[in-house]
């Protein structure tokens, strides 16, 4: 099978992870040819603006040019695309359940990736203490509740949610790695210990 699609990626970002981790889980790796990209808030790709006019990856081109943008619709859309069980409840109580989980996970990478971007790009004497740490409040109240309410709910599928909360894991892991979250979060640890086993997650892990 010769690619007929392009994304627009990077081995850093986690929303990238999300859609490599469905390619792979649905069998379709061979269906994407992924284009590494490097883009931040302030050093935009003109050829992913180009297709994506907000600059953020992952973006998918489809084979007649269209492009598919924000990891959730790209995951939505490649969902469509496979024969095997869906990774997306289609209907009932289980969709709108497990993207609600989907989109607390996503919750929990946009303030990781925005104290990334306030850290890492931002000059040191421009930082802004409080917002830092009401970023990092925001990703304690929701693995807070992934423990306490959820855990059991995620180890049940290897879903969109389970999907979504395992790469923002994994990112936490990537970015923050003295923020320590399995001593306070232990049965989330051991969830994030046996998804981590899967291949789909060692292909894709950030770069060391
Ligand atoms: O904000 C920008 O201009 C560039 N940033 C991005 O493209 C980040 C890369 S993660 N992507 C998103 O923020 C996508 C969010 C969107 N809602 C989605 O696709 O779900 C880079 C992380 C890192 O380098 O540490």
């Amino acid at each position: 099978m010769s690619p007929s699609m392009t994304l627009y990626h990077n081995p850093a970002s986690p929303f990238s992870r999300k859609v490599r981790v469905l390619l792979h889980e649905t069998g379709q790796t061979g269906r994407v040819n992924l284009k590494p990209v490097n883009v931040t808030p302030v050093n935009p790709n003109p050829e992913v603006c180009h297709d994506n006019p907000c600059g953020k990856i992952p973006a998918l081109v489809l084979a007649d040019n269209h492009v598919i943008h924000d990891s959730r619709v790209i995951l939505d859309y490649l969902d469509h695309q496979h024969v095997g069980n869906p990774l997306i409840p289609r209907e009932g109580s289980a969709r709108w359940r497990r993207l609600t989980l989907a989109s607390l996970a996503d919750a929990v990478l946009d303030a990781a990736v925005l104290i990334r971007y306030e850290t890492f790009l931002r000059p040191q004497d421009k930082q802004w203490e409080e917002w830092l740490a009401n970023q990092s409040e925001k990703i304690a109240r929701s693995l807070e509740y992934f423990e306490n309410e959820a855990v059991t709910e995620l180890s049940a599928h290897f879903d969109i949610a389970s999907i979504s909360l395992a790469c923002g894991l994994g990112y936490l892991d990537f970015r923050q790695p003295d923020l320590g979250w399995r001593s306070t979060y232990s049965r989330l640890a051991s969830w994030y210990y046996d998804v981590s086993q899967r291949p789909s997650m060692l292909e894709t892990q950030p770069p060391v």
